[in-house]
Parts: structure tokens; C-alpha cells; sequence
């Protein structure tokens, strides 16, 4: 009976620290607008891990084309492009991407992406095995009104 219990305890810890050295929540893809063939999408990533963690990209079954982007001032504009070196994530560190700032770029998904509707994410790490993530479609509006809601606190 011991014996028993001990095994157990093996089989169920890896998938039990997986799940609580990379953290991700508040995973948000903005509502489709007529007409545009991308949208964008944001999250919040807590490393509790005692590593740093490299993330490398974001993929997903809805488009082939996701891109990490991040906003850049250009002669007073600003400008977004895309980051093709990995993000670290130091030990007890968060990465919040937000608008203004890092964010998901999705291109031509496969089919329409509408608010309500939940989707899954794969995260994929240089030193840790990838972390699937499910999202929620937002619109907008919902999405700049959560953004006040946080900058009043
Ligand atoms: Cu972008």
C-alpha cells in the first residue's frame, strides 16, 4: 500500500510543477473587425520557476501565422514590429502583454474569430517544454475597459 502511494506521487509531480513554474493568465484575442485580416492578443506570464525561461514563439491551430510584436517609438509615431529574439522571463518575473506594449499578432485565422468564443494557445520555451494556454475572444471594447479598470488601481 505504501509502495502504491509513493508511485502515485512520482506520476502526478511533473505534471503538477508544469503547471505552476509557468503561469499564464488573462489570455485575451481581440474580436475580428470587418474588413481585417489580423488581430491582436494579450496575456500575463509569472515565471515561478527558480530559472529564467526564453519565450521563442506563440502558435496555435486557428492560424499559421502568429507573431510576438512590440510598439516601438519612430519619429514621434509609434510603430509596431515584430520580435524575432526570445523574451526572458527572469526567475519570479512577470511579462504582461498589453496594448501599447508586447502583443500576439494573428494573421488570416482560419476561420472568424468572435467574441465569446474560447480558443487554446501553445507557448514554446527554449529550456521548457511548451505550455498551452486557453483564451477568451473579447471585443474592443471589453478590452479597453478592463485596461482602465487596471490603470485606476
Ligand atoms: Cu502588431
Amino acid at each position: 500500500m505504501k509502495r502504491a502511494l509513493v508511485l502515485l506521487t512520482a506520476l502526478l509531480a511533473p505534471s503538477a510543477w508544469a503547471h505552476s513554474d509557468i503561469q499564464v493568465t488573462d489570455l485575451v484575442l481581440r474580436e475580428m473587425l470587418p474588413g481585417v485580416k489580423s488581430t491582436a492578443g494579450y496575456f500575463t506570464l509569472t515565471n515561478n520557476s527558480d530559472k529564467a525561461v526564453a519565450l521563442q514563439s506563440v502558435t496555435g491551430k486557428m492560424s499559421t501565422r502568429i507573431e510576438i510584436h512590440e510598439h516601438l517609438m519612430e519619429d514621434g509615431m509609434m510603430e509596431m514590429q515584430q520580435v524575432t529574439d526570445d523574451i526572458i522571463i527572469k526567475s519570479n518575473e512577470q511579462l504582461t502583454f498589453s496594448p501599447g506594449g508586447y502583443h500576439l499578432m494573428m494573421f488570416k485565422p482560419n476561420k472568424k474569430i468572435k467574441k465569446g468564443e474560447a480558443f487554446k494557445l501553445v507557448l514554446n520555451f527554449k529550456t521548457h517544454k511548451p505550455v498551452t494556454v486557453e483564451g477568451k475572444v473579447v471585443s474592443v471594447l471589453e478590452q479597453q475597459q478592463k485596461k482602465q479598470h487596471k490603470h485606476h488601481h
